[in-house]
Parts: C-alpha cells; structure tokens; sequence
C-alpha cells in the first residue's frame, strides 16, 4: 500500500509539473485528491490493515496528499505568473517610438484672400454680410433694376432651377436683402463674399461657379469721392503702398455713374508687359454709384441718401497675387496644387 501511495505521488506530481492551465490543474485535484480519487480508494482499504500498519498508510496517505496540494498551488502560482507577465509584454507600449506625422491641412487659397479682404474692410467699419445661394428672380434681378427682358440679363447667362428660382449671378441680392432690413434708415455699409454661379465654359480664365466680393455703403451725402477714397485704401492695404489707381467710366445696370478700377501693374512698374496688356494697369474691380431705382427698391429715399457699391472676382485677386494662370486649379483640389499654400 505504502508502494501504491508513493507510485500515485509520484504520477501526481509529473502530471502537475507537465501541466499547462489552470484548467489542467484543477482536474489533476479532481482525479487525484478528489473523494473519487485514488488516495481516497487506498484509505478505504485501511480496514484491511494491522494496528501496526495503519498509522504509517494515514501519515503517507496524508503527506502525498499534502504534497500534491502543494506543488498544484505553486504551479498555480508559476502559470498566473507567466500569463501575467505574457500580457504586460503584449500590452507593452514602447514610448520612445516617434509618432507617425499627421497630415495638416491648410487655409484655401480662396478662403485666405476672403479673409484678408474682408479684414481690410472691417479695419474700415463695413461689417460681412452672407445670403443665400438659390435666389428669387427679384432679388437676383428685379431688385437691381433689371426689369424682365432687359438686355443686360443676357450679359450674364443663369442657372434656372423654376422660371422663378436660380443659382444667384453675383452676392449684390444680399445687399439688396440688407437694405430693406434697414427700413430707409442708413448707414449701410457692409460686404458681401461668396459663391456666384454663371452659365460659362470653363477655361483658364471662366468658372462656372465663382467667388465674389461685393460692398455696398448708403448714407446720406456719399459722394463719388468717398467711393474713391476707399478704393485707395483698400488697394493700398492689399496690394502695397506703391501702387496707384485709377477710375475708368464703365456701365453696370445697377450704378450710375459707373466706373472700373485700374491697380498700376506691379510686375512691370507701368511700363507695359504681358500681364497687363501692355497697359500699365490691371482691371481690379466694377463699381459705381448706386442707381437711384436699387436705392428706391431696397426701401431708401434716392432724394436723402446715396450709397457706392463694387463687385469684384475673388478668384482673380489670388491668381494676381500668387501668379496662378488657371482659374481651374481653385477648384480641382489637387494636394500638390494647395500644398504650396500653407504658410500663406
Ligand atoms: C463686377 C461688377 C458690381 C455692383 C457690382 C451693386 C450692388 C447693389 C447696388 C449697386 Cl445692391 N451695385 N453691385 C455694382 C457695380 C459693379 O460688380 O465686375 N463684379 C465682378
């Protein structure tokens, strides 16, 4: 009997030794020390022994068992320990490894020039007004004195969603929109940017859809002069102390009298190149004083109040300054093409 408890304790111990889980070991209890289990049949027998015998079989039978409980718990012990140390190193961050970069985006070009724009004309007490982009016929036309078939509709081919709605041709039906708002009380003096959309072929110098800024200031006793001076300012400000300007009569439906704005060329100093025709002179901006019927229309006295408005492409002011010769590459967002734009 002694032989078989010591052949068991022996079985017991490899097993525990070659075990893998906890799960293994825990049916290693069950087979071995369990009330099923083999130590327990040998101390059943004892009935079989002498007093003589029997006090050695309980105290070996005690011993093997003690030392299977044993050497399960240290096992125990070992596996928790391994399986603990196993997920610390798969968790492992090593913090010394450099981040991967992350790709930053950038201001678009377009947006960058709005925001100069924009800033230069708040410095000069106009605050940016914005509107919607699906307008009314009124507000589109009417209401800037183009009457149902007047010629001048033509000038500009529209997007037509009904006979009634469209894609608005330039921001002025915000400024129109602005006025009524103030109920023929002055002054109104705000800027207008934003997308306009216009039936063209696009090429290097078209886009069907563009972006433009338009101002409009009515007050009593605004003069042409005024109109003048602010154009001063503001050219002088975007384009640099050293260029001059100059007004050249023009026609809009909605002005009267018009004018255009003329920068003095910046690449060749006045002396004519290809960038200004040979001129001296870039065209900038369409202006003009505003025409007594807008000014009737948007709900203000034409006798009491004038007002000056301008409208210029936002596109052409970035291809000027950043001598950029395809209006398309505003709008195909090629990374290489913005890329070149971040730190402006
Ligand atoms: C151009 C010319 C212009 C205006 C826009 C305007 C707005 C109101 C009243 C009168 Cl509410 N005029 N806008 C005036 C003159 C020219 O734009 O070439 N734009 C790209």
């Amino acid at each position: 009997m002694l032989d078989r408890l010591q052949e068991l304790k022996e079985e017991a111990l490899k097993k525990v030794e070659a075990a893998e889980s906890v799960k293994e070991l825990k049916d290693i209890r069950i087979a071995y020390l369990g009330k099923k289990g083999p130590v327990t049949e040998v101390l059943k027998g004892m009935g079989k022994l002498t007093a003589e015998e029997r006090p050695k079989v309980g105290q070996m039978a005690n011993e093997v068992r003690a030392a299977v409980a044993v050497s399960i718990e240290e096992k125990e012990q070992k596996l928790e320990e391994a399986a603990l140390a196993e997920k610390l190193r798969a968790e492992s961050i090593d913090v010394t490894l450099p981040g991967r970069p992350t790709v930053k985006g950038a201001r678009h070009p377009l947006t960058s020039v709005i925001e100069t724009i924009e800033d230069i004309f708040i410095g000069m007490g106009f605050t940016v007004a914005e509107g919607p982009e699906v307008e009314t016929d009124y507000y589109n036309f009417e209401s800037l004195n183009l009457p149902k078939h007047h010629p001048s509709r033509d000038m500009q081919d529209t997007f037509f969603i009904t006979s009634d709605l469209l894609l608005r041709t330039q921001t002025s039906p915000v400024q129109t929109r602005t006025m009524e708002k103030h109920e023929g009380k002055g002054p109104v003096k705000i800027i207008c940017p934003g997308k306009v959309y216009r039936r063209d072929e696009d090429d290097a110098t078209h886009s069907h859809q563009f972006m433009q800024i338009e101002g409009l200031l009515v007050d009593e006793g605004i003069r042409m002069s005024d109109l003048k001076g602010i154009f001063e300012q503001f050219v002088k400000r975007y384009f640099g102390e050293d260029r001059e300007i100059r007004l050249r009569p023009s026609y809009f439906p909605f002005t009267e009298p018009s004018a255009e704005l003329d920068v003095s060329c910046a690449i060749c100093g006045g002396s004519g190149c290809r960038t200004c025709k040979q001129t001296g002179w870039i065209e900038v901006l369409g202006s003009g004083m505003v025409h007594p019927n807008v000014l009737r229309m948007g709900g203000f006295d034409p006798e009491k109040y004038t007002g000056f408005a301008f409208g210029m492409g936002v596109e052409r002011f970035a291809m000027l300054k950043y001598g950029i010769d395809d209006i398309r590459h505003f709008y195909t967002n090629d990374t290489r093409f913005l890329s070149q734009f971040h730190r402006v």
